[in-house]
């Protein structure tokens, strides 16, 4: 338990309903009830806990601030495990900020970013995945990465970690006897138990590490460069996407100079569009830079959107861009097919068979896209299963460091190692796994994790 309490303002300011500040900590009740007055503008004899109670707020010269809703949570059955106030005040910046500086002035101190939810870990209400979980939840930007974090704040993935974690404990405490009293000579009985569990675990870990790519996908969006020469319609593409005329768009070659990127969420499908420069040779200092920006996008890119101009004819610069791209995932657009066709594509006939035509002018064939996009990345099936996914980059990587710890066990066992050389990476695939879930890390990644959340959570 902490000895100091903390108070925030928990909702956006702003010309909003409400405003919400919240305190948590050994002092919360007594602050409010230094700073709360009743309907009869009377100190209550007693807040009862879990009840909204009405009245105002004043501040250290029993000023009324504002009307209000309070309601007290007794600890340990709170969000921090500890006593918490909540104020309901009117939205708009004054208030929140004036019943915040009030509680401050009451012996209360401003809550560091995410240090409730931190407070929740701390005090062992949540762990480690199910902190993160709050903070996914809150930047969530599609429907299915909702899904998915909310699962992990249920706790799925600690009980499927924990669960392997058990299992590991189990064994080095079998290997530890065996260590200790090598007179019971046990040691083949015990390897086998752990070839048993690491040939189990092995697939499993690596089933759960491959679902990372789309719960990246899920979370981070479709990283989507549209690319093709100038004046192929690229921009037109970005803003129809968009639903916004958000890149600009003329009939003048080389008109977009610099990248623009945004996120787009389209009939389930999240994209992160990146609208880029017209891909060709120039003297144009800018244009330049803006085609070199082009192609470094291509590289971290997760799909290319590459357009052809349907009323011109394959030039050098189309032939440069396909073979830029030639080892990423592809669609391949004809545009302008309101246009007479001048395009011959009979020497890429492999692209020419999947290509889609397009009009951007005319509206027609966008929805093509979309499926195509969906097919690509989710095979059609958009919607999350029950599937546990990974959407955490931190996880992923102990996932990875677990396995690759779970196959140098497997391997030391095929050729005849020693138990004690197997002991070590066995335990430290049980390290790995045990930071994913929260156990035993340091107090500089605690800090780094929470940083990322924002005030009053
Ligand atoms: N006829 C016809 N014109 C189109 C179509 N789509 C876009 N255009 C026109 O093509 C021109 C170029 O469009 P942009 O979207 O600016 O092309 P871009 O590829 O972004 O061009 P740069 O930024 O210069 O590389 C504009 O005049 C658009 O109105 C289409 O489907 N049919
Ligand atoms: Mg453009």
């Amino acid at each position: 338990m902490f000895s100091d309490t903390i108070a925030a303002i928990a909702t956006f300011p702003g010309n909003a309903g409400i405003n919400i500040i919240r305190l948590s900590g050994k002092d919360a009740l007594n602050i409010a009830y230094k700073v709360f007055v009743d309907k009869n503008k009377q100190k209550p004899a007693k807040l009862k806990p879990r009840y909204l109670h009405y009245g105002y707020i004043v501040d250290e010269n029993e000023k009324i601030i504002d009307e209000v809703l309070i309601s007290y949570m007794k600890a340990p059955n709170t969000y921090t495990r500890e006593d918490i106030i909540e104020i309901n005040c009117h939205g708009g910046i004054i208030s929140a900020k004036k019943i915040l500086d009030t509680v401050l002035n009451h012996g209360c101190r401003t809550a560091e970013r995410g240090e409730f939810t931190k407070r929740a870990f701390l005090n062992g209400r949540i762990d480690l995945t199910q902190a993160e979980a709050v903070i996914d939840i809150i930047n969530s930007k599609t429907d299915s990465s909702h899904e998915i974090s909310v699962k992990h704040l249920e706790g799925r993935l600690s009980k499927q970690i924990n669960a392997v974690i058990d299992e590991i404990m189990e064994l080095l405490a079998n290997i530890e006897v065996n260590i200790d009293f090598p007179e019971y000579d046990e040691d083949e009985i015990t390897i086998e138990r752990v070839k048993t569990l690491c040939d189990k675990l092995s697939p499993e870990l690596d089933k759960l590490i491959k679902t990372a790519d789309t719960g990246k996908i899920f979370k981070e969006g479709i990283k989507t460069v549209i690319l093709g020469k100038p004046n192929v319609g690229k921009s037109s593409l970005m803003n129809f996407l968009l639903n916004e005329n958000r890149a600009i768009v003329t009939e003048i070659p080389g008109t977009t100079r610099d990248t623009i990127e945004e996120f787009v969420n389209i009939k389930g499908v999240p994209l992160r569009i990146i609208d880029t420069a017209g891909i060709r040779e120039t003297d144009d200092r800018v244009e330049k830079i803006g085609v070199e920006k082009a192609l470094e996008k291509v590289r971290a890119a997760d799909l290319v959107i590459m357009i052809f101009d349907s009323s011109k004819e394959l030039e050098k610069e189309d032939e440069i861009i396909l073979d830029y791209i030639k080892n990423k995932k592809v669609i391949y657009i004809k545009n302008k097919t309101d246009l007479e066709n001048k395009l011959n594509l009979s020497s890429y006939r492999e692209i020419e068979e999947g290509i889609i035509n397009i009009s951007i002018l005319q509206n027609q064939g966008l929805d093509d896209i979309i499926n195509k996009i969906n097919s690509m990345f989710f095979e059609g099936h958009l919607n999350v299963t029950d599937e546990l996914i990974i959407n955490n980059v931190r996880h992923k990587n102990l996932l990875i460091k677990a396995k690759k710890c779970i196959d140098e066990v497997l391997n030391s066992i095929e050729n005849n190692m020693t138990i004690d050389f197997i002991e070590i990476d066995l335990k430290e695939a049980m390290e790995n796994l045990g930071l994913i879930v929260g156990k035993s890390v340091s107090d500089d990644l605690v800090d780094k994790i929470f940083d990322e959340f924002c005030i009053g959570k």
